[in-house]
């Protein structure tokens, strides 16, 4: 990938977090307290500690949340894009058929920002689940690209890549890793106008992805949501689908978020801390050793 630095070159995410923030809630009344890695505490369940097992078919669906540690900004709450930006402006088929320059620009400073950053600690554990456990994958509402760098392959995209580029006038579409684009709007070699390959709002998901993010999430045992707020339609029936087929959901977020009612068991606190805890977790299952041996 041109222009985009890689994981080993980011010395900004120290391995073990000095100072723990990290405040859990769990639902499930049988839970046990393990202590994982480094300096920090987590606690989760015996349910979920018991479906840490290479045999366990795992979905991980990820929104902004697990890249706002990288310095990707989430698009709702406080600090959010939608603060700054109005949505119809920029994220939809008709602001960029009335503006393409202004939806482009917009784009673009993102995909510079995003260049100059990595994946974080949380990225890098989902990178191992998808090597310990069999049956695994991402259901990612994220466009950025960081669970690639970080090292997944399986990888479903539910809101496209802002690192692709389509023609509106002949489909074709392919990646362009250039963080800055020489001319903006760029063009195809058909001379039609080039746009981000992204799902706006009032637009369809593709269709073959959803099909199999939702396959996915119906035959998984666990499934965590990690980082969205599930306000986004379809992509926030996922956790409710999963419990309904008989997953066990784990929500990872710094607040519960709108499908926190389907989860069995909510993780309060930093994608990028819980998730390493619980990677490790993992790595104990491995060599033999129990987790709570680390204290
Ligand atoms: C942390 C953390 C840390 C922070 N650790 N956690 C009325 C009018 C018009 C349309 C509609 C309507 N009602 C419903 C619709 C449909 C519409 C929709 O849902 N709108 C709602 C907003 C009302 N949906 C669509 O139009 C979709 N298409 C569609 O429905 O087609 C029909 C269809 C039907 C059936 C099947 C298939 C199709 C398309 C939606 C496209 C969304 N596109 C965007 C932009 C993508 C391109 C780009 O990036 O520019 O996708 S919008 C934006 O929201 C982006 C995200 O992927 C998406 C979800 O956001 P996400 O990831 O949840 O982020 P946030 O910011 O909301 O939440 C962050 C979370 O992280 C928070 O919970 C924090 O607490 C947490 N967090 N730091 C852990 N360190
Ligand atoms: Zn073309």
């Amino acid at each position: 990938m041109a222009g985009i630095p890689s994981v080993s070159s980011d010395p900004g995410h120290p391995r073990c977090l000095d100072k723990p923030s990290i405040a859990l809630l769990v639902l499930n009344p049988f839970w046990s307290a393990n202590l994982v890695g480094c300096a920090m505490p987590v606690q989760f369940s015996s349910k979920l500690q018991s479906l840490l097992i290479p045999s366990t078919r795992v979905v991980v669906f990820t929104g902004a949340g697990i890249s706002a540690e990288s310095g990707v900004p989430t698009f709702r709450g406080q600090n959010g894009l939608w603060k700054e930006f109005r949505v119809e402006d920029l994220a939809t088929p008709q602001a960029f058929a009335e503006h393409p320059q202004r939806v482009w620009d917009w784009y673009s400073w993102r995909r510079e920002l995003i260049s100059r950053i990595a994946p974080n600690l949380g990225h890098l554990a989902v990178a191992k689940f998808e090597r310990f456990f069999s049956d695994f994958c991402v259901v990612t509402q994220n466009v950025d690209g960081l669970h690639n760098r970080a090292g997944n392959e399986r990888i479903l995209k539910l809101h496209g890549d802002i690192w692709e580029v389509r023609c509106v006038s002949c489909g074709l579409r392919r990646m362009d890793f250039q963080p800055v684009l020489l001319s903006l709007p760029p063009r195809c070699e058909c001379g039609g106008m080039l746009r981000p390959g992204v799902v706006w709002f009032g637009e369809t998901l593709p269709v073959d992805v959803f099909e199999q993010a939702v396959r996915a999430t119906q035959s998984c045992g666990l499934f965590f949501s990690v980082g969205t707020s599930a306000q986004v339609f379809p992509a926030s029936e996922l956790p409710g689908v999963a419990r309904q087929h008989g997953a066990y959901v784990v929500e990872v977020n710094i607040e519960r978020s709108a499908a926190a009612s389907e989860a069995h068991e909510v993780l309060l606190g930093k994608a990028g801390e819980i998730l390493p805890a619980l990677a490790e977790s993992l790595q104990g299952a491995m060599s033999g050793s129990t987790p709570g041996n680390n204290v």
